[in-house]
């Protein structure tokens, strides 16, 4: 055989396995279904400032126990139950619209892995007039009427959800709506009776702020709104669907 010959036999028999693949999905599953069963993971997202630059508002203390010990196990034990139970998941996404059919372990820890992605994403050093952009600002008014009322309404939903949870601000088609979520719940899961895409999260665990506010939920949700990252809020609103 001469060598083009050699490489058009390969190349052939090259399509005719990949034709194989995708024409008989069975066929296809056996061979590569375990490898993209296992694909999915949670990843330990990197804080784009420091433990101390949210002070005063959440200590360093608290930070580094919250993000290394509760964010820490959180990831672990998601990934792990994932492995366990052959999730087939795509992404995290996919994985909460069908949360019932997992464990409570899968539930909580991939809720809490990420929950908190989100929650670090949208933090910064405390800022002076912290207020979002025009765009989202806009969409804001729209639906709460006022940046004031907004806030009112965002803190009723944090201070109103009983023992551990989160409040979120969703997108929801063109509307934007404020609810909340006992445990490590959110509003991507199946679930959820409250439901969107999530583009700010407000946790409420005690161990968020327990060390500087102790009980004091009210004044922890009042200071918060310092360190809120509105220009990737604004982002988000842009890019979700
Ligand atoms: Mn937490």
């Amino acid at each position: 055989m001469k060598t083009t010959n050699r490489r058009n036999f390969v190349k052939g028999s090259l399509t005719l396995v990949t034709g194989l693949l995708l024409a008989n999905k069975s066929f296809a599953d056996s061979i590569i279904g375990s490898t993209l069963k296992s694909n999915f993971k949670f990843g330990f997202s990197k804080l784009t400032y420091s433990f101390s630059d949210l002070e005063p508002v959440i200590d360093t203390a608290t930070m580094e126990i919250h993000y290394e010990r509760h964010y820490g196990a959180y990831v672990k034990n998601a990934n792990e139950a994932i492995s366990e139970e052959n999730m087939s998941a795509t992404d995290a996404k996919d994985l909460f619209s069908k949360i019932s059919n997992y464990s409570t372990k899968l539930r909580n820890n991939a809720g809490g892995a990420f929950n908190h992605e989100l929650f670090w994403s949208i933090l910064r050093k405390p800022t002076p007039n912290n207020v979002p952009p025009g765009q989202l600002d806009q969409a804001i008014k729209r639906s709460f009427g006022s940046f004031e009322s907004f806030k009112d309404e965002f803190s009723k939903a944090a201070l109103g959800q009983f023992g551990s949870g989160w409040a979120w601000l969703v997108k929801d088609g063109n509307q934007l709506k404020i609810g909340s979520t006992p445990n490590q719940d959110n509003p991507l899961m199946d679930v959820s009776p409250f439901k969107g895409t999530p583009i700010l999260a407000l946790d409420v665990w005690e161990h968020a702020y327990y060390l500087n506010y102790q009980n004091k939920r009210a004044d922890y949700v009042d200071k918060w709104w310092e360190i809120v990252n509105w220009e990737h809020i604004a982002q988000l609103y842009r890019t979700s669907k």
